[in-house]
């Protein structure tokens, strides 16, 4: 591989198109609610950032080293047909599996410029800096911002674009916000553009709960690091080892959730608003969902976003799911 000098990686904000709550007012509506819940975008600051890195080591879980182990598989056959001279890649923090589909760019002698989009600028950088020094013909222009917030001002350009949601993020959203988002990158693709969608899969509960359930803990203080979130960007005064962290497969909905629960009674002062909470024993902060797909749902939910399936590569464990995807007429409303 050849290597040249990393120049400075800069990322460029991305201007919303529609508003989004802020913080304070997700707060306002999620906590100072009966049922109490928080977007898991909150999650990635630096340190949840290098903490979800560490949680993709751990041995429990699997979905990572699957779904790099798919694009390695299939990384020469997705760009041989897409072609790319552009990918946009949504929630890219470090961006380590992008490497295989780089490998097949450098073989087949395509040079697509990269374009990763995260809330993280830490690991935007810290990644473009790798991935440059890596490909001496690679261009890495990262966009900073938050993708719920609009993508009508992404630099779709005119040649072929890749776009790339990986790692099972699409799970993270509900039903609705998902077919939702697949949608508004639909609207923004060309008849040439293709998506290239990373899911996981429905599987053994007991292989699911240890992967959010990780010996070391790291999953674990994954959860808490939102406290400490909340407690530096709006001055509130949670005390973590009051709260822990409870993660579960609930199979009717196919998803795992999960909770910061709280183990002690606690009056928690959000300074910035000027607002207190009491917390009772037992009170739990849903943070986050992770949606587990059938080969069916996940094909059923790209349908009804508009997409037309090109080639679903799973692996013969039925782990994990990659598809590429192609613009299609979207079907009427309420099919
Ligand atoms: N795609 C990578 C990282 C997955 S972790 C992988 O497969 O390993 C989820 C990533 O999405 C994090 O880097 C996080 O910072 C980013 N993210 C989460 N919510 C986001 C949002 N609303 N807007 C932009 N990035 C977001
Ligand atoms: C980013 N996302 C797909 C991860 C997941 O598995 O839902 C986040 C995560 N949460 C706990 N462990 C990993």
């Amino acid at each position: 591989m050849d290597t040249h000098v990393a120049s400075e990686i800069i990322c460029r904000p991305v201007r919303p198109t529609k508003s989004i709550p802020s913080l304070t007012e997700d707060v306002a509506t999620g906590l100072f609610a009966a049922r109490k819940q928080l977007p898991a975008k909150y999650f990635y600051d630096d340190r949840g950032s290098a903490l979800f890195e560490r949680i993709c080591a751990e041995p429990e879980y699997y979905p990572t080293r699957t779904e790099d182990a798919l694009l390695e598989r299939s990384a020469r056959d997705i760009i041989s047909r897409v072609g790319p001279s552009q990918i946009i890649e949504f929630g890219s923090g470090m961006s380590r599996k992008i490497r295989h589909l780089f490998d097949a760019c450098s073989e087949l002698e395509c040079y697509p410029t990269y374009v990763p989009f995260d809330v993280c600028d830490d690991v935007m950088i810290k990644s473009g800096e790798k991935l440059a020094q890596n490909y001496a013909w690679l261009d890495v222009a990262p966009l900073s911002g938050d993708y719920t917030a609009g993508l009508g001002n992404l630099p779709i350009l005119g040649g072929r674009n890749l776009l790339m949601f990986l790692g099972g993020t699409i799970g993270n959203f509900t039903e609705v916000q998902g077919i939702a988002f697949l949608r508004e990158i639909r609207d923004l693709m060309g008849d040439t553009d293709q998506l290239l969608l990373g899911a996981d899969r429905v599987k053994n509960p007991e292989v699911l709960h240890a992967a959010y359930n990780d010996v070391a803990g790291i999953t674990a203080e994954f959860n808490l690091n939102l406290l400490d979130v909340l407690n530096r960007e709006l001055g509130a005064d949670f005390h973590r080892p009051n709260f822990g962290h409870y993660a579960f497969y609930n199979p009717d909905e196919n998803q795992i959730e999960m909770y910061l629960v709280c183990m002690r009674d606690q009056e928690v002062r959000f300074s910035d608003l000027e607002r207190s909470l009491i917390f009772k024993e037992g009170d739990a902060i849903r943070t986050e969902i992770s949606r587990k797909f059938t080969r069916e749902t996940l094909e059923n939910m790209l349908n009804c976003a508009g997409f037309e399936v090109q080639s679903h590569y799973e692996a013969s464990s039925h782990l994990f799911s990659l598809v590429l995807a192609r613009p299609s007429e979207l079907p009427p409303v309420g099919a």
